[in-house]
Parts: structure tokens; sequence; C-alpha cells
């Protein structure tokens, strides 16, 4: 991949962005294809208003108090939700996300989609759990690439600087933030 803006040295507009919702079907490709799982929520308003590209910030789960059910993904696979039930207690902590809004230019998707990669090894799977996130910053317009690898290897790199960020001097004061998470 070529050259990367930095990221902000601090929270600068329209950030921190707070909303809370419920995580639903994506395409199943993030775990199966990619090996980095991804939470698809809702486009809400807010991030609609984005521009597309890869956002980071922090994030917690709550289970919900929906009755198990089975929904049918695009693709026809049945999917069970859990509704976040068998999540355990560490799974249940703020934890970092990375945040992709967009089109997914390597698969060209024909709808706006959003998604959270949690910075975290989860005990169980979670669809239809509720996520409460917060929106700290902009990483990167989305991009096309020539391999697979190439992706996965450009979403680890961005895992690694939005760690970076939320640990430097104009991100730290974001644990304010993730406490009303
Ligand atoms: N998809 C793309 O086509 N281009 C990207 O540049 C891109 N960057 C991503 C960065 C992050 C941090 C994450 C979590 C996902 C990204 N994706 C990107 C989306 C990826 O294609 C998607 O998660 C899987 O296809 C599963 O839906
Ligand atoms: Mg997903």
């Amino acid at each position: 991949m070529g050259m990367r803006s930095p990221i902000a040295s601090e929270i600068v507009a329209p950030f921190p962005i707070t909303e809370r919702n419920e995580i639903i079907n994506g395409f199943g490709r993030g775990s199966s294809e990619l090996g980095i799982p991804t939470a698809n929520i809702p486009v809400t308003e807010r991030l609609a208003k984005l521009e597309p590209g890869i956002y980071f910030g922090y994030c917690r789960l709550s289970p919900s108090q929906k009755p198990q059910e089975i929904k049918l993904r695009q693709d026809g696979q049945q999917v069970l939700f859990n509704q976040g039930n068998l999540l355990a207690d560490e799974d249940l902590q703020v934890w970092p996300m990375v945040m992709s809004i967009g089109y997914n230019p390597f698969y060209s998707n024909k709808e706006k989609t959003a998604e959270i990669h949690v910075v975290h090894e989860f005990s169980h799977d979670f669809y239809g759990a509720n996520i409460t996130y917060v929106v700290l910053g902009y990483i990167r317009p989305e991009l096309d690439y020539t391999t697979k690898q190439a992706l996965i290897e450009d979403i680890n790199l961005d895992i690694k600087l939005a760690l970076e960020a939320l640990n430097s001097a104009g991100y730290r004061n974001a644990s304010n933030w993730s406490e009303e998470l």
C-alpha cells in the first residue's frame, strides 16, 4: 500500500460520536475469509454522514434480553443469534475497535455498510448483542487491493496504528469517553 496520512493527534470534530445499536448479519466474510471478524451494525444517520473510510475508537458489548433466534443471511445461510448471552464478563469490558464504513471496494458491495472489529478475542460469537461505540477518529479511505493478503495486512496495520493513537496523549483522555460506554 502507498503513503498513509497520519491520524489526527487529538480528537477533532465531528468526533466523538457515541451511539448504541444492535449487531446484525453481515456477509459472513470477516471471520471465514479474512480471519478478522467484524460485528455489522446498521448505518445510522450519523454514520452515513461520515465519508466512507476506516475509523477507530472504543466499544462495549451488552447482551440483549431478546430470546435466541435463527436468522437467514443474504446468502441463505442460517445464523444463530444468541443475543450476546454467551459472553464472559471479560468480553463485556470496554475494548478498542476499528470500524469500516462504506462499500468495501475489494468486494464491490452495492450498499453502504458499517462494521466494527473489536480488538479482543471473544469467548463466543454475539449476533444480536447490543454494542455501544464511540468513534474518536479517522484512519484512512477505503481502498481496493490486488490480493486478499494485502487487505488483511492493511487491516492489521490499521489496528496497530489505532492502538498507538489511543495510547497517545491526544487520545488518552478518551478513556473518559469510554467510561460513558
Ligand atoms: N474492505 C475493503 O474493500 N477495502 C478496505 O480498505 C477495507 N478496510 C478495512 C479496514 C478495517 C479496519 C476493517 C475492519 C475492514 C475493512 N474492510 C475493507 C472491510 C472488509 O472487506 C470486510 O470487513 C469483510 O469483507 C467482511 O465484511
Ligand atoms: Mg461482519
